[in-house]
C-alpha cells in the first residue's frame, strides 16, 4: 500500500515540478538558516497555486493540430475568407480557454502514461490524474476550472462510465485494457479526450484499429458534414481490423450504441450525436461548434448495456423547473451540487471530497425526482475487450483544430 501511495504522490509531484525557473542555485547560500528556508518554501507553494499559467506568462496557450476542411467547394473557399477570419479572431478568448484545457490534458496524460502501473488500485489511478488536473488548473473554484467530468478508468469489457467509488478494491492488472477518459474545463469550456492504456502488447491491433477509426472521424468531420457520413467512414476503418488473443481471431467491431457528441459551455453532451456506424442521421455539423470525436472498438458484441454500480451523475438540464424536493437532506445536497459542479458531471468521490457524508439516500431521491441523472457503467459482454480514443475538435470558420492532439495520439 505504502509504495503505491508514494507512486500516486510522485505523479502529482512530477506534474507540479516541471518548471525550469526554480531558484535552486541560491539555496547553498541560505543553508542552515531556517527562517530563509521557510520563506522560500512558502514562495514556492504560492507559485504552485498559479497552476499551468506559470508556464505561459503571456496567457496564450498552444494551438492544436490544424486540418483543412475537405469536400465541397464552399469549404475550400473558407480558408481565404477575410470576414470569417475576422469573426474567428473575435472568439479567440474562448478558443484560448479550450487550448489551456488541452495543454493541461496533454501534460497530465503524459505523466499518467509514464507512471500508471499494474498493482495500483483504481482509486490511486483516478485520483492521481484528478489531483494533477486540479493542481494545473490553479484554482480552488471547481466551476472556474478543473475536472470537466470524472476520470473514467473503465476496464476490459466495460467501455465507459466506470470510476471507482470509495471502498473500491479493484487493482489494475497487467492484462487489463483501461480506457482513461477525463475532462478538463476552463470556465466551462470542456476538453473531452481519452486513450486506452495497456501493458500487454497483444492488444496493439485493437488499439490501432480504434486510433485509426477516431482519426478517420476527425478527418471526415467538418462544417455541413452529415453525421451518418462520419459514422460510415469510421465503421469502414474500424471493421477492417482483427486481433488475435490466445490463438483465436476476433474481428474488431464498432460499439454501435456509443457516440461522439457536441460540447457546449458547462454541458458535456450538447444534444448532437456523432455515430460510429452508418445510421442515416442527416444532422449536420455547423460552424463554430465543438465536438468530441470518440470511437469504441470491441472484441465482443459491439453493443453496450448498463452494468455495475453507478458512480457518474449529472444535473438534469431538462428537469421540471420547480420540482419539489421534499427532504431537507436532499435539498442541501442539491445546493452543494449546484455550488460545486453546476451542470458538470460528478462522481461519488467528488461528493466525498467536498465533505458530504451519508448522501446516498438523498442522491437517490434527487435521481427519482428527475433532478439528477445516473450514468452507470456501460458494458459489452463479459470476457471481451473494448478500446477507445477520443479528441476534442473546434470547427473554426476557416479550418478545424484538433485542439487536444499530442505526440502520443
Ligand atoms: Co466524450
Amino acid at each position: 500500500m505504502r509504495s503505491e501511495n508514494n507512486l500516486a504522490e510522485q505523479i502529482e509531484k512530477v506534474a507540479l515540478e516541471e518548471p525550469a525557473d526554480e531558484t535552486n542555485s541560491n539555496e547553498v547560500t541560505v543553508e542552515g538558516n531556517s527562517v530563509e528556508k521557510k520563506k522560500k518554501k512558502k514562495k514556492n507553494n504560492k507559485k504552485k497555486k498559479g497552476g499551468i499559467n506559470q508556464f505561459f506568462p503571456d496567457g496564450v496557450f498552444p494551438e492544436g493540430e490544424w486540418q483543412e476542411y475537405t469536400g465541397s467547394e464552399e469549404n475550400l473557399r473558407r480558408v481565404t475568407d477575410e470576414e470569417k477570419r475576422y469573426l474567428d479572431r473575435q472568439a479567440n478568448n474562448k478558443w484560448n480557454e479550450f487550448r489551456k484545457g488541452a495543454e493541461i490534458h496533454r501534460r497530465v496524460r503524459q505523466t499518467a502514461q509514464k507512471n500508471i502501473k499494474p498493482g495500483m488500485t483504481m482509486i490511486e489511478v483516478a485520483e492521481s490524474i484528478e489531483n494533477s488536473v486540479r493542481a494545473y488548473s490553479g484554482t480552488d473554484d471547481s466551476l472556474k476550472g478543473g475536472m470537466g467530468f470524472p476520470c473514467g478508468v473503465s476496464l476490459n469489457h466495460c467501455a465507459a462510465h466506470y470510476t471507482p467509488n470509495a471502498g473500491d478494491k479493484v487493482v489494475l492488472q497487467y492484462d487489463d485494457v483501461m480506457k482513461v477518459d477525463f475532462g478538463v474545463h476552463v470556465n466551462g469550456h470542456i476538453i473531452d479526450c481519452a486513450w486506452t492504456q495497456t501493458f500487454n502488447e497483444r492488444y496493439d491491433p485493437l488499439l490501432n484499429a480504434v486510433k485509426e477509426a477516431t482519426n478517420t472521424g476527425i478527418k471526415t468531420a467538418g462544417i455541413d458534414v452529415r453525421m451518418t457520413d462520419i459514422g460510415e467512414a469510421v465503421e469502414e476503418v474500424m471493421e477492417s481490423y482483427e486481433v488475435e488473443l490466445d490463438g483465436k481471431i476476433f474481428p474488431v467491431k464498432c460499439i454501435r450504441n456509443l457516440q461522439g457528441h457536441n460540447i457546449k459551455p458547462y454541458q458535456i453532451h450538447g444534444g448532437k450525436s456523432v455515430p460510429i456506424v452508418k445510421n442515416g442521421d442527416t444532422t449536420k455539423m455547423e460552424e463554430g461548434e465543438t465536438f468530441a470525436i470518440e470511437t469504441f472498438g470491441s472484441t465482443g458484441k459491439g453493443y453496450v448495456v448498463h452494468g455495475g454500480e453507478c458512480s457518474h451523475y449529472m444535473k438534469n438540464l431538462d428537469a421540471p423547473p420547480n420540482a419539489p424536493i421534499r427532504l431537507d437532506r436532499a435539498k442541501k445536497l442539491m445546493q452543494a451540487i449546484d455550488k460545486n459542479f453546476g451542470s458538470l458531471p460528478f462522481c461519488r468521490r467528488y461528493l466525498d471530497r467536498i465533505g458530504e457524508e451519508k448522501y446516498l439516500l438523498a442522491l437517490n431521491q434527487l435521481c427519482r425526482a428527475g433532478l439528477i441523472t445516473e450514468h452507470p457503467p456501460l458494458v459489452d459482454v463479459k470476457g471481451c475487450y473494448t478500446a477507445q480514443y477520443e479528441h476534442t475538435i473546434l470547427l473554426h470558420p476557416t479550418r478545424k483544430e484538433v485542439v487536444s492532439r499530442g505526440d502520443d495520439y
